[in-house]
Formats: C-alpha cells, sequence, structure tokens
C-alpha cells in the first residue's frame, strides 16, 4: 500500500502497475528496465506535460484525423499503462488497434488482447490469427505484422518503440507518431511527431485533442501537420531538461 502523502506517490503508483503486469505476464522483464528509463527522464522533464508536448500532442491528433488507415500499435508497456484510454483514442478516431511486441510469446499476445478486450475494444489485430506481411529490414518475430493493420497502414501510432522497427517503419513510407520520454531515443529521432511525455498522460491528451479538431477542415489540420517540426520539438525537450536542472546556465 502506498501512502498518498508520499511525494512520489504518482511515480510509485506507475511502478506497482507494472511490476503487477510482468506478474501477470502482460509486460516483459525488458518492460521494467524500460519503465525505469522512461521513468528517470519523466523526472527530469517535472513530471508534467510541457509546453511542447502539447504542441507535439496538437500535431499528432491532426495526423491522426487525417489519416485514411491509421493504426494504434500496443506493447506490454503500453497494455499495462494505459489499456482502456488506448481503446477510447482508438473509438475517437475509428482506427484500429494492433497487438505488436518486441518480445512476442503466444503467451502474451493472448493476454494483452484479454486486456484491450476488457478495456472495451471489439477487434485486435496482430493475434496469432491474422495474416501477417513481413516488414522489410527487420528479422525473426518482430518483423510481422498484421496485415490488415500495421503492414497497410498509412499512419502508425507507436508508444515506446524500439528504435529498430521504428525506422524499418518509416522506411516503408508510413507517418510515424510516437510518444517516448527519451527525446535522444532512435525512436524518437526517426519519428515524424514525437510526443516526449509520459504515455499516461499523453493518450488522454491526444483524446482531447482529437476530440477538440473533429470537424476542422482538413486544409487546417494540414497545416497545423505542416507547420510542426519534430526536430525542434525535440530540442525543447532537451532544453527544458538542462534548464530546470542548471538553472538555465548557459556552457
Ligand atoms: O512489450 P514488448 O515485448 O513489445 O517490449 C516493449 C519494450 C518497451 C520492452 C521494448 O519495445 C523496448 O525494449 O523498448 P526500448 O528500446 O527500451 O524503448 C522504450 C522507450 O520508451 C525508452 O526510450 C523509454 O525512455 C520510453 N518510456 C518508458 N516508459 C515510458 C516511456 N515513454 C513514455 N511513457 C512511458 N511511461
Amino acid at each position: 500500500m502506498i501512502p498518498k502523502d508520499h511525494p512520489r506517490y504518482e511515480s510509485l503508483l506507475l511502478r506497482a502497475r507494472v511490476v503487477e503486469a510482468y506478474k501477470k505476464g502482460i509486460l516483459a522483464d525488458s518492460g521494467l528496465i524500460a519503465h525505469g528509463r522512461g521513468e528517470a527522464f519523466d523526472y527530469l522533464l517535472g513530471e508534467k506535460t510541457t509546453r511542447n508536448a502539447r504542441k507535439a500532442v496538437k500535431a499528432a491528433a491532426a495526423a491522426l484525423i487525417l489519416a485514411k488507415n491509421p493504426v494504434l500499435s500496443v506493447n506490454g508497456n503500453t497494455a499495462a499503462l494505459v489499456p482502456k484510454d488506448i481503446v477510447k483514442l482508438a473509438k475517437v478516431l475509428d482506427s484500429k488497434i494492433e497487438i505488436n511486441l518486441f518480445y512476442r510469446t503466444p503467451g502474451r499476445v493472448k493476454l494483452i488482447e484479454e486486456v484491450l478486450k476488457d478495456g472495451g475494444a471489439d477487434n485486435v489485430l496482430g493475434t496469432d490469427r491474422d495474416e501477417k506481411g513481413m516488414i522489410q529490414g527487420l528479422e525473426g518475430p518482430r518483423a510481422s505484422a498484421s496485415r490488415d493493420g500495421v503492414y497497410m497502414a498509412d499512419l502508425v501510432l507507436v508508444p515506446l518503440e524500439d528504435g529498430d522497427r521504428a525506422e524499418a517503419l518509416v522506411k516503408l513510407g508510413k507517418l510515424l507518431i510516437t510518444i517516448d520520454l527519451n527525446p535522444l531515443s532512435r525512436t524518437a529521432q526517426a519519428a515524424s511527431i514525437t510526443i516526449v511525455d509520459n504515455i499516461v498522460r499523453a493518450i488522454p491528451n491526444l483524446i482531447e485533442a482529437v476530440k477538440e479538431l473533429e470537424g476542422t477542415d482538413p486544409s487546417t489540420l494540414h497545416a497545423i501537420v505542416k507547420d510542426f517540426n519534430n526536430q525542434e520539438n525535440i530540442g525543447q525537450s532537451l532544453k527544458k531538461i538542462s534548464k530546470k536542472h542548471t538553472g538555465g546556465l548557459k556552457s
């Protein structure tokens, strides 16, 4: 039981959730390590959504609304932390959800499918029942994607993604949106839109942004996407970290 007045209450609550998901078999053991890395960056960023993360969310929402065939990719960490919100986002966008695991096992796929269905998903792609397409440049189970999902998608939202697969998806011409607390990760650098924020804040913010932008004319949406500069936005996250911890000293 975590005391509510603990200064790191929220952070400890998330830790407890990933540990529980690991014990249930939803989260990969490496998912715990990945979470720790994310936690460190979240701490450095002040554990709040920054102004530049909000900008990235707005651009991501506009791109998701414009996409013809968007797919939300779900891994163990996403299923552990935001299963219901992912389903909500898929519903407001009318998009598909696909399980894509780096450490793929039939058992984890089944458990994550159950978690998403319990969260309200009607259809979940990426299970072993799907017809598969192979993503060029990758090997092993990581290379396969659902033919009706990521393989055919024009836009993929891949939170907490491994760098190799992110780069391979970009090479296939897909618009890649990621959520990654590490602004320097290969995935953050490869994506067209990187939301440098904790997934537990980014997905609810995306739902709100999609609702706000719904009904906006496509030319305005295109302009929002075009005006967004990912490198500049990532640079602002890095500046935020250094300012926060050096009092803004210039070196
Ligand atoms: O469930 P699987 O088998 O698909 O495996 C998932 C992991 C995350 C283990 C796998 O994809 C992996 O090894 O990823 P990486 O390369 O460690 O990248 C994860 C990235 O997510 C890192 O840059 C972390 O900083 C970031 N991260 C971790 N927790 C969060 C996060 N970003 C946003 N919100 C978080 N809560």
